[in-house]
């Protein structure tokens, strides 16, 4: 089995300070935590960004601080959201890919998102993909529902996106598809052989479908961004979300990859 790669979504967009104090907001805060999960086993961070009064923002100078700020601290490898937060418009949330980070998420269809929708329309999805394609940008799938493996295999297809094809099955946000063993079962049959996948199970859902990813030879996505808890009524820090999958991971045989090991499997160059 491939050593497991673990994600950590630091930030995201909807949670908010007053939520937990935990969560990193500034650059300085942002590259911290990142250098925090680096050294205690996660390969790749998942980058949001906000604005002075904590709001979510893909301001491009922005995550360019954020970047530079965590080169300078490890060798993480740094993938950022296009997805933003609701209602943000496609030139706002495109920002950051033109920075050239290693990795980008590209969500591959509309989604309930909550009481919200998160819309992701077929053009603005083929302009996302070129735009990683033409800045060497490896995109990471965000399905959040069944029918986007078939629109993510789409853009293969017509030649929007090449390469690896790593997906990351977003598992649990009311409105898609829960997190179940069977779903996660049947999601992880359904793409193509060769390509790598990952799991981000939303709130209580973090800890069990990571569980069975790394016995079914997927990866790990954790943190605050999907789940603030680390059980029942006690808050986490990123770190200690990270530090689980790595003891759980370690104990079931399965030896944790490093980012460089982690860029030859995703093969980011
Ligand atoms: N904040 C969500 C609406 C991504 O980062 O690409 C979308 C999201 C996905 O977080
Ligand atoms: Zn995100």
């Amino acid at each position: 089995m491939q050593k497991l790669i673990i994600t950590v979504a630091l930030v995201g967009a909807e949670v908010r300070k007053e939520d937990t104090p935990h969560l990193p907001i500034t650059p300085d805060e942002i590259a911290e935590q990142a250098q925090e999960v680096y050294e205690v086993g996660a390969s790749i961070v998942h980058i949001h960004a906000r604005d002075r009064e904590g709001n979510s923002t893909q301001d491009r100078e922005i995550y360019r601080e954020i970047i530079a700020k965590i080169r300078e601290r490890c060798p993480i490898i740094i993938q950022v959201s296009t997805g933003g937060a609701v209602g943000m418009t496609e030139d706002e949330r495109i920002q950051p890919v033109s920075l050239k980070p290693e990795m980008a998420t590209l969500t591959t269809g509309t989604v309930n998102f909550g009481e919200e929708v998160f819309m992701n329309s077929a053009t603005q999805i083929r302009r996302f993909a070129l735009e990683m394609r033409e800045n060497g940008v490896r995109p990471e799938f965000e399905i959040f529902d069944t029918g986007m493996i078939e629109n993510a295999y789409k853009l293969v297809r017509d030649g929007y996106v090449r390469g690896h094809l790593h997906y990351d099955f977003v598992m649990g946000v009311p409105g898609a598809m829960p997190a179940t063993p069977e779903q996660l079962l049947f999601v992880s049959k359904q793409i193509p052989e060769g390509a790598t996948w990952t799991v981000a199970g939303i709130g209580r859902a973090q800890l069990p479908m990571s569980t069975m990813a790394i016995l079914l030879g997927g990866h790990v996505r954790v943190g605050l961004e999907d789940n603030i808890y680390y059980k029942k009524g006690e808050l986490a820090t990123n770190r200690q979300l990270v530090e689980r999958v790595v003891r759980i991971s370690r104990e079931i045989g399965r030896e944790i990859a490093t980012p460089d090991e982690a860029r030859k499997i995703l093969q980011i160059s």
